[in-house]
C-alpha cells in the first residue's frame, strides 16, 4: 500500500528545496548514459512531432483516492508537413495507470502534449504535468505561478492545457514527469502537487545514435536500442516498486505492471531497467545473480544506492532462471520492496496488485 504518503511533508520540503535551486534541478538527476556532449553539428535525421493526449482520473480506493494519468491518443507527425506518420495509441494500456503512460521519444523530436481533467471522472482541483530533462518554454513548465512567475499551468475539471516540449541536444535519458499543481490551497502556496498520490510517469528520450550500453556476457557492450526486448520502468517508493513495461516482441505493447510485479523475460533478451526513486528514502537496489554497468562508466556493479529524485538505468542480458529484484535495506525488504525476475521460454510478466482491484 502507499503508506509512504504519510511522510509527505518531508518529501514536499525536499522538492521545495530543489525547486529553489531550479537551475540544479535537472542536473541533479543522473541519466541513462552520461549525457552526450553536443559538438555543435549533431543532426537528427528523422525528427518527428508527437501529439499526445493524456487525461487524469481519480481511482477510488478505501482509505483515500489515488489519481492517475491515462493515455488517450499518441500520434506521430512530420513536423514540416504536419502529415500523420503513425498512430501508436493502441500500444498503450487502456485506462489510468500508475506509473502513468511511459512516453518514448528520441532526441530531436518535439512533443505537443494536451492534458485534460475530465469533468466527471477527473481530479478535484488543478492538475498539471511538470516534466524533467526535456526543453520547453516557461509556459509549458506545468507549475504554479508562484513557481514560474507566469501563470498557473494546470487545469480544473472540465479544462485542458497544452504543453510544448522539444528534445534538444543532450536531453537523452529517462526523465520523470509528475503533477506539480494539485493541492493548491486558497493562498496558492502548495506548489508541490500530488505526485505521491499516483500522478507520476516516465519520459524516455533515446539517443539519436540509436545506441546504448549494456553489460553482455560480462563485457561492457554498445547495443542497438532497437535490439532491446523490453523496457521495464519502475518507480521505487518507500514501500513498493510501481512498474510499467514495454514489450518490443509484442508490437511495443505497454503493460501496466502495478505493485511489485513478476517481471518476465526470455533467455538472452536485452532488458533495460529504468528505476526512479520517489518518496523520502534511500534504496540499495539489487537484482540477484546479475551485475550491470554503472551509468556513464564501464564500472561493473551489482548494487546501486539511490535516493528520492534520482534514477538508475541499466541494460542486462537475461539468463534462464528466477532472480529477485529488491531493495536490500532490511526494513524495505520486509515491507515488500521486492519481486521476481523470471526468465523462461514464456517471458511474460505478471501484474502485481493494482489499486483498481482493491476497489472493483
Ligand atoms: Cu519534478
Amino acid at each position: 500500500m502507499m503508506k509512504y504518503y504519510l511522510s509527505i511533508s518531508i518529501l514536499l520540503s525536499t522538492i521545495l528545496s530543489l525547486l529553489l535551486g531550479l537551475g540544479n534541478f535537472t542536473s541533479a538527476i543522473t541519466t541513462a548514459f552520461s549525457q552526450e556532449e553536443f559538438n555543435g553539428n549533431t543532426e537528427y535525421p528523422y525528427p518527428v512531432l508527437h501529439k499526445i493526449d493524456l487525461s487524469v482520473h481519480a481511482i477510488e480506493k478505501p482509505g483515500g483516492d489515488l489519481y492517475a494519468y491515462q493515455l488517450d491518443s499518441h500520434k506521430i507527425y512530420d513536423p514540416e508537413t504536419n502529415l500523420l506518420l503513425n498512430d501508436i495509441t493502441d500500444r498503450y494500456s487502456n485506462g489510468p495507470t500508475i506509473p502513468g503512460p511511459t512516453l518514448m521519444i528520441e532526441e530531436g523530436d518535439s512533443v505537443e502534449l494536451t492534458l485534460t481533467n475530465p469533468e466527471e471522472t477527473g481530479v478535484p482541483g488543478m492538475v498539471g504535468i511538470h516534466v524533467h530533462g526535456i526543453d520547453y518554454p516557461l509556459a509549458s513548465d506545468g507549475t504554479l505561478k508562484v513557481v514560474n512567475g507566469l501563470r498557473n499551468e494546470g487545469v480544473f475539471p472540465g479544462q485542458s492545457i497544452t504543453y510544448h516540449y522539444s528534445a534538444g541536444p543532450a536531453t537523452a535519458g529517462t526523465w520523470p514527469y509528475h503533477d506539480h499543481t494539485l493541492g493548491l490551497n486558497p493562498t496558492g502556496m502548495n506548489m508541490n502537487g500530488a505526485e505521491t498520490l499516483g500522478l507520476f510517469g516516465n519520459l524516455v528520450i533515446d539517443s539519436h545514435t540509436g545506441k546504448t550500453v549494456a553489460l553482455v556476457d560480462g563485457k561492457p557492450t554498445i547495443v542497438n536500442i532497437a535490439d532491446i526486448s523490453k523496457d521495464i520502468l519502475c518507480y521505487v517508493t518507500d514501500d513498493a516498486f510501481w512498474c510499467d513495461e514495454i514489450d518490443y516482441r509484442n508490437f511495443a505493447e505497454h503493460k501496466a505492471l502495478w505493485e511489485n510485479p513478476t517481471i518476465g523475460a526470455r533467455d538472452g533478451d536485452l532488458i533495460r531497467f529504468h528505476l526512479y526513486g520517489m518518496g523520502t528514502d534511500f534504496h540499495i537496489f539489487e537484482l540477484t545473480g546479475y551485475d550491470w554497468l554503472d551509468p556513464g562508466t564501464t564500472q561493473i556493479i551489482k548494487q546501486k544506492k539511490f535516493g528520492p529524485l534520482e534514477n538508475h538505468v541499466f541494460t542486462i542480458k537475461a539468463k534462464n532462471g528466477i532472480a529477485e529484484y529488491r531493495d536490500t535495506i532490511t526494513s524495505h525488504e520486509l515491507s515488500g520492496l521486492k519481486g521476481s525476475f523470471v526468465v523462461d521460454s514464456n517471458g511474460q510478466s505478471i501484474q502485481g496488485q493494482s489499486p483498481l482491484e482493491v476497489f472493483n
